[in-house]
C-alpha cells in the first residue's frame, strides 16, 4: 500500500462558536491529521475554511494540550499541577461535591459553560446532570441575550431569511457585523450578489475588514444605531416608501411608529449618531426603494446597555417596507436553524429535578465573591474560558483565586481558567468526538464524526458527564446515554427539506437542510398579536417604551461626569484570528495578531502624546489593561477599538481586555455590554517594550513574541 492509499478521508464539522458551522474534509493517516480542507459539497462551506481551522493541527497537537487529569500542587493562579488518573480525579470530584451538597446544599455548586463547542450534545449534555443534582442554574445569556429579546418583541422568535437568498439581494446592509472576521462564509454570497449589481453598505463603529470591502461604509457612534433606524423610518414614511399593504395585513402599531419617528429628523440623527444628515436621507431612500433589501444584522450593537431596544428598532425596517416579501430581501440575525433543534429534552429540567436558583454568567465575579445562602463552594467549568471572556475580570480572577472554592475545569488546553483549577480534566476537540451540529447562521444539520482518536486521556463532555453521574450515584440511565441514544432521540422528529433516507445520508456525513416555513407572517408570528409589532404591549409591561426609541447607552456618547473622566468609548469586537479566547494559544494566530492593540484616531492619540506602536495603559474604575497603540483613521474620534480576546496571561500583569468591560446587564435579555464602556488611555513607560515584557509564560509564546 502506498502512503497516499493509507490516507483516509473523513468528514468532521467545526464546532467552534461561529455562525458558519463548516463541513471539513480531514485526511488522516495512522490516526493523525494529515490534511484539512473545506467540504466542496456543503452549500455554505463551499470548499474553504477560515485560517484558524485550516491550521487546526496546531491546536490538536499543541504543546499546551492537557493530556491527563491534573491536581493542583501550587497556589491558585500559578497553574502548576501533577498528573493523576481519571479514577482519582472522579473520586475527588464526587467526594468534594458530596461534602458540599451535605454541608451547604446542591445550590452551592455552580456549572459554568458556554460555546467552546456548539455541538448540540457537547453544549447541552451537562445540563441534565446539574439539573438532577439540584445545582445552581446558569443563565447563559452572555452572547445573544439582548438580541434574542429585542427580536422577540418585534417579530417573535425564529423568523429569519435564508443566507443563501442574499445572492438575489440588490442592497445588502451588514450592520454591526465584521463578516470577514466572524462570518467569513457570508462573503461569497455577498460577492455573488454584487456580481449581479447589488451594493454593500456596512454600518459599524470602525472601518473593519468588512467595511473595507463595502461600496459604502457608514461609521456610527457606538450605541446609537436605534436613532439611525428611527431616522431611516421617518424618511421612508415621509417619502411614501413604506408598504401599506404589508403593514395593514401583517403589522400592528404603524401610527404609533410614525409618531415615534417624528423627533428623529436627519439633523437630530446626525447629532446623535455622527452620520451626516444627507447620508441618512440617502440611506433611507436607497433602503426604501430597493427591490430587494437584505439586512444582515450582527450582535455588535446588541452588546450595549440599550442593545435589545436597538435590535428591536432595526428589526422594524423590513416590516415597514415589506422587504420580507421579496426574494433576496429580508433580514437575518440568527438563522432559522437555531430554533429547529430538538435539544429541549437535554436542555430543560425534568419534572423530578429539584428546583434551583439561577445565576447569570455575565456576573461571575459577583457570584463568586458576594452570593450567599448558599455561597458558591464549587465551580465546574467546561466549554468556556471565563478567566478571559467574562467582564469585570479583576473580580472574576479574585473569585477564582478563593482558597475555599473547589474548582474543576474540563479543558483542551492550559488556559487562564485552568490556572485557577483544583482539578483539570482533559477534553477532546471536535476532531476527536461525535456530535450533531446545527448552525446559527445557516440551516443545515450535520453529524460530525471523530476523525482521529482522543489525544492522551482526553474525554468528551458526553463521556465525562456519564462517568461523573455514575460516581455521584445518579443511576437514572438517561444520564448515561451513548451518542447513538442521544442523537437518535434528537433526530427522531427532525424534518428536512428532503426527508428521503435522511438518517442514512446524515450518517454518511452529508449536511441536510431544514425547511423554512414559507412566509410565516401569513400564518401568524410568535408575538402576542401574531403580527410584526411596531407597538409592543410586552415592552410596555416590562417598563420600556412600547415603540422603538433611542435610549442613550449607559457609557455612551453623551457628555456626563463619567465621560469627563473617561472620554473614549471602548469597543472590543472579535479579531479575525481568534475565536473568543480560542486560538489565543495558536502560534500562527498569535503571529498574525501580533500584539494586543488599541486602535485610536490620530486626534485622540495626538492629544495624549501617543504615537503608533507606543505602549499605553487603558483604564477606568473597573481596571486597567496594557496595550500597544495603533494610530488609525479607521477609528472615528472618541471611539477606541481593541480586537479581542487575547489571553490575559499574554497581557502584562495578566490583565486582559475584560478588565475594562462592565458586568452590568443589558436592557432586556441579561446580556453583557462588551462594547459599552468608557475608558481613558495614557502613555506608560513601564511597558515601553510592548508585549515582550508581558511575561509570555510558555516557551512557545516567548518564541512567538520574538519572531
Ligand atoms: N474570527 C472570529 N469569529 C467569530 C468570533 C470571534 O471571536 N472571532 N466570535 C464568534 C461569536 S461567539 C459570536 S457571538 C459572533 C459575533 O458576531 P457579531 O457580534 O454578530 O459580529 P462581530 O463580527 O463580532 O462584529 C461586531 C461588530 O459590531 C461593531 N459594533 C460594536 N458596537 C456597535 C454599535 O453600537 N453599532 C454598530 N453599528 N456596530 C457596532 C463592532 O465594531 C464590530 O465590527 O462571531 C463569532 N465568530
Ligand atoms: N471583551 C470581549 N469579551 C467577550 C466577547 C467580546 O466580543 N469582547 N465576546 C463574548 C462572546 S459573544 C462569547 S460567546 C463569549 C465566549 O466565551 P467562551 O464560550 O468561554 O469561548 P472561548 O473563549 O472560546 O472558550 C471556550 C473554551 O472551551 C474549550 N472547549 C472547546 N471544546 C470543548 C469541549 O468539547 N469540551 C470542553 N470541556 N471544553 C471545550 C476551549 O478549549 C476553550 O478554552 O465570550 C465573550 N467575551
Ligand atoms: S471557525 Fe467558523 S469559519 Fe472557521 S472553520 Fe469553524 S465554522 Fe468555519
Ligand atoms: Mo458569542
Amino acid at each position: 500500500m502506498s502512503r497516499d492509499e493509507a490516507i483516509e478521508h473523513r468528514i468532521s464539522v467545526c464546532a467552534h462558536d461561529c455562525p458558519d458551522t463548516c463541513s471539513i474534509k480531514v485526511g488522516v493517516r495512522d490516526g493523525r491529521i494529515i490534511s484539512i480542507k473545506g467540504d466542496e459539497d456543503h452549500p455554505i462551506t463551499r470548499g474553504f475554511l477560515c485560517g484558524k481551522v485550516n491550521r487546526y493541527a496546531e491546536r490538536v497537537y499543541s504543546p499546551l494540550r492537557i493530556k491527563t487529569p491534573l491536581r493542583r500542587i501550587a497556589a491558585k493562579g500559578e497553574g502548576r499541577f501533577a498528573p493523576i488518573s481519571w479514577d482519582e480525579a472522579l473520586d475527588e470530584i464526587a467526594s468534594r461535591f458530596g461534602e458540599i451538597v451535605a454541608a451547604h446544599g446542591a445550590e452551592a455548586i455552580l456549572p459554568y459553560s458556554y460555546g467552546g463547542t456548539i455541538g448540540q450534545i457537547g453544549f447541552y449534555i451537562g445540563h441534565r446532570f446539574f439539573h438532577r443534582l439540584g445545582a445552581s442554574r446558569l443563565e447563559r445569556t452572555i452572547c445573544t441575550g439582548s438580541a434574542v429579546e429585542g427580536l422577540r418583541m418585534t417579530m417573535g422568535i425564529g423568523l429569519a431569511s435564508d443566507i443563501e437568498e442574499i445572492r438575489d439581494a440588490r442592497l445588502i446592509l451588514v450592520w454591526g457585523l465584521n463578516a470577514v472576521a466572524s462570518h467569513v462564509h457570508l462573503m461569497p454570497f455577498i460577492r455573488d450578489a454584487r456580481r449581479k449589481g447589488a451594493r454593500l453598505v456596512v454600518i459599524d463603529t470602525y472601518r473593519n475588514a468588512t467595511a473595507r470591502q463595502a461600496d459604502w461604509f457608514i461609521p456610527v457612534r457606538p450605541g446609537t444605531d436605534a436613532a439611525l433606524a428611527l431616522g431611516m423610518m421617518r424618511e421612508i414614511i415621509a417619502a411614501g416608501l413604506h408598504d401599506e399593504n404589508f403593514i395593514d395585513r401583517y403589522t400592528v402599531g404603524f401610527e404609533d411608529l410614525r409618531q415615534a419617528c417624528q423627533p428623529y429628523t436627519p439633523q437630530r440623527v446626525q447629532e446623535i449618531t455622527g452620520v451626516p444628515a444627507q447620508q441618512l436621507v440617502t440611506l433611507a431612500r436607497d433602503y426604501g426603494r430597493s427591490e430587494a433589501a437584505f439586512i444582515r444584522l450582527g450582535l455588535g450593537l446588541s452588546r450595549h446597555s440599550n442593545g435589545a431596544m436597538t435590535v428591536r428598532s432595526i428589526s422594524c425596517l423590513p416590516a415597514l417596507t415589506g422587504a420580507w416579501e421579496r426574494r433576496g430581501g429580508g433580514f437575518l440575525c440568527f438563522g432559522w436553524g437555531s430554533v429547529c433543534q430538538n435539544q429541549n429534552y437535554l436542555r430543560h429540567p425534568a419534572p423530578e429535578d429539584p428546583p434551583a436558583r439561577s445565576i447569570n454568567m455575565v456576573r461571575l465575579g459577583e457570584a463568586l465573591l458576594e452570593t450567599r445562602d448558599p455561597e458558591i463552594k464549587a465551580l465546574y467549568v467546561y466549554n468556556s474560558n471565563p478567566a478571559a471572556v467574562v467582564p469585570e475580570q479583576a473580580r472574576v480572577h479574585e473569585g477564582l483565586a478563593r482558597e475555599d472554592l473547589f474548582c474543576v475545569v474540563h479543558e483542551q488546553l492550559s488556559t487562564d481558567t485552568t490556572d485557577f483549577a483544583d482539578i483539570v480534566l482533559p477534553a477532546t476537540t471536535f476532531m476527536e468526538h461525535d456530535d450533531v451540529l446545527t448552525s446559527y447562521g445557516h440551516n443545515y444539520l450535520q453529524i460530525s464524526r471523530a476523525a482521529i482518536p482522543a489525544q492522551g486521556q482526553a474525554k468528551s463532555n458526553l463521556e465525562t458527564f456519564s462517568l461523573l453521574a455514575r460516581r455521584m450515584g445518579l443511576d437514572d440511565p438517561v444520564l448515561r446515554q451513548s451518542f447513538q441514544e442521544v442523537s437518535g432521540r434528537m433526530l427522531a422528529e427532525a424534518e428536512f427539506e428532503d426527508n428521503g433516507d435522511a438518517l442514512a445520508r446524515l450518517e454518511a456525513g452529508q449536511p441536510l437542510k431544514m425547511p423554512f416555513p414559507a412566509a410565516p407572517w401569513r400564518q401568524g408570528l410568535a408575538t402576542p398579536s401574531g403580527k410584526f409589532e411596531f407597538y409592543s404591549s410586552k415592552m410596555e409591561a416590562l417598563g420600556h417604551s412600547p415603540v422603538p426609541a433611542f435610549v442613550p447607552s449607559r457609557e455612551g456618547h453623551l457628555d456626563n461626569a463619567l465621560k469627563a473622566r473617561y472620554p473614549l468609548q471602548l469597543v472590543t469586537p472579535p479579531s479575525q484570528h481568534f475565536l473568543n479566547s480560542s486560538f489565543g494559544e495558536a502560534p500562527s494566530s498569535l503571529r498574525l495578531e501580533r500584539t494586543p492593540r488599541i486602535k485610536l484616531n490620530p486626534a485622540d492619540a495626538a492629544v495624549r502624546g501617543l504615537v503608533d506602536g507606543a505602549s499605553c495603559r487603558a483604564f477606568n474604575d473597573r481596571g486597567e489593561c496594557f496595550l500597544t497603540v495603533e494610530v488609525t483613521g479607521d477609528t472615528p474620534p472618541g471611539t477606541a477599538v481593541a480586537e479581542s480576546v487575547w489571553w490575559p496571561k499574554l497581557h502584562p500583569q495578566r490583565k486582559g481586555i475584560n478588565q475594562l468591560t462592565s458586568a452590568e446587564l443589558t436592557d432586556l435579555g441579561r446580556c453583557a455590554r462588551f462594547h459599552d464602556g468608557l475608558i481613558e488611555v495614557e502613555a506608560t513607560q513601564e511597558y515601553s517594550a510592548g508585549i515582550e515584557t508581558g511575561g509570555f509564560p510558555h516557551a512557545q509564546h516567548k518564541e512567538i513574541s520574538r519572531s
